[in-house]
């Protein structure tokens, strides 16, 4: 037989009104067998959904009936049938078999429960990944993050950016700041990339003005939160001739394009997780650094000098605080100390203790850093230098700032996070489908 044969629709593709009296062939899995004596129902759930498969006893050749009853759940079957309408059906159809074909037959128990009926924990779904994709809500966030991704790759290719790719096996420390995992490249030691950073900037030196780069960063942070991963997608954006103003308006415009499009395009999915979700208001409110240091103070949880980085309790502060004001959570922390953001950001020309370093928040938590950069190799060297960092390692950055680099600026929003916020998952490794964490390395 073709595989061709197996499926002429999806279970939602099928019409009852064009389809009814008609012959189709469905596949997919067992989602349930439910024998009543005189009438038997198999469900076969697709990637779309359900058909209802209803053999009457009197009305149905024994032989399909007693394959009927024995499927075992979780097993793929393909099942050719004659669409009759059906009102209480899922679809408003139910599906009167002639053939059953079994394709590959599921062993029981099953690893974890597909009905939704019971909850099971994060590492037992993760552990079956498989079968936990199975469950509707799971395939959902997926689906979700594909709009998302979808979304942004037509905004930015809308917005004149062109897509790229960086290397993610490199040869020195990207940005110092969180460490590397160190790998073997032949005789040498490599690492793996922490972010596209010092490569999307070559590329302003190379005249390509505008890139964007959907990729993994890979971090070696050893701490285990709800919120961070050691690979991560991230996606990246580098324009010339920009300064750290022009391109916060590009990342708030495509965050709430992202919006717009998953509501147009995912209402189904949206419903299956239960999220009604309203478009960020434009423009986010800008907070600068010393009014976010404020605002910490006032509250009673936590006390900051004017340098302090802001940890989770404070930016949770000035979240909260934003929120009350302006009901959003969206919004921007910009003026920073020059010295707690990295070396590539440019400092303020007439007050360079603050920098042009920003970054986009939601009320839970960081979503995204970026900065106008510097162009001036001189100025750089002496930043990478106070910064700790030893220039003669960055060479090939360096060297590309020498022959024509334009001023340039740009960003970095993580894939996760922008989705764990738009769908109020508590645990990022909700929205990647195998996450790398401190613990878990397969599957
Ligand atoms: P930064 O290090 O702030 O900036 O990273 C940008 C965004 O990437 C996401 N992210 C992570 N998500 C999950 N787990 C992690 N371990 C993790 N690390 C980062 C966050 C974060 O806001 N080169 C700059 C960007 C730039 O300036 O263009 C950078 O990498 O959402």
């Amino acid at each position: 037989m073709s595989l061709a044969n197996l499926r002429t629709h999806y279970t939602s593709q099928i019409n009852p009104e064009e389809l009814g009296d008609q012959k189709v062939t469905v596949a997919g899995w067992v989602h349930e067998v439910r024998d009543l004596g005189g009438i038997c129902f198999v469900v076969l759930r697709d990637r779309e959904g359900r058909t209802q498969v209803t053999m009457v006893k009197k009305k149905t050749e024994p032989e399909l009936l007693e394959k009927a009853r024995k499927l075992v759940r979780e097993s793929v079957v393909s099942i050719t049938g004659t669409v009759k309408p059906e009102a209480k059906a899922p679809n408003g159809y139910e599906l009167i078999p002639e053939e059953i074909t079994i394709l590959n037959e599921a062993d029981s128990p099953l690893p974890m429960d597909t009905t939704g009926k019971v909850e099971a924990e994060l590492d037992t779904r993760l552990d079956a990944r498989f079968i936990d994709l199975r469950r509707e809500r799971t395939t959902a966030i997926f689906r979700i993050r594909h709009e998302v991704l979808r979304a942004v790759r037509s905004f930015l290719t809308e917005n004149g950016f062109i897509e790229a790719t960086s290397p993610k096996v490199v040869a020195t420390a990207t940005e110092g700041g969180t460490s590397l995992f160190p790998i073997t490249y032949f005789d040498r030691e490599a690492f793996l990339n922490q972010s596209p950073q010092l490569f999307k900037q070559i590329l302003m030196s190379g005249g390509l003005d505008r890139v964007f780069e959907i990729g993994p960063i890979f971090r070696a942070e050893e701490h285990d939160t709800r919120r961070h991963l050691n690979e991560a997608t991230s996606i990246d954006i580098e324009a010339s001739f920009c300064d750290h103003f022009d391109v916060m308006e590009i990342l708030e415009n495509m965050v709430a394009y992202i919006y717009e499009q998953v509501i147009a395009n995912a209402a189904d999915s949206l419903a299956a997780i239960g999220v009604e979700l309203k478009v960020p208001v434009l423009p986010f409110k800008r907070v600068t650094y010393d009014e976010a240091i404020d605002i910490v103070n006032a509250s009673s949880e936590e006390k900051l000098n004017w340098g302090d980085d802001l940890g989770t309790v404070a930016e949770h502060t000035i979240g909260e605080h934003v929120f009350r004001e302006t009901g959003e959570s969206h919004y921007f922390i910009i003026d920073w100390p020059t010295a707690i953001k990295p070396f590539y950001a440019m400092p303020y020309e007439d007050n360079p203790i603050l920098s042009k370093g920003f970054d986009m928040m939601h009320r839970t938590m960081e979503l995204s850093s970026g900065a106008q950069r510097i162009h001036i190799p001189e100025l750089l060297v002496s930043r990478i230098e106070s910064q700790g960092l030893d220039p003669e390692g960055f060479e090939f950055y360096l060297k590309a700032f020498r022959y024509g680099m334009p001023p340039h600026a740009g960003w970095g929003i993580g894939c996760e996070r922008l989705v764990m916020t738009m769908l109020g998952v508590e645990n990022i490794r909700d929205v990647v489908l195998f996450p790398r964490d401190r613990r878990r390395l397969s599957p």
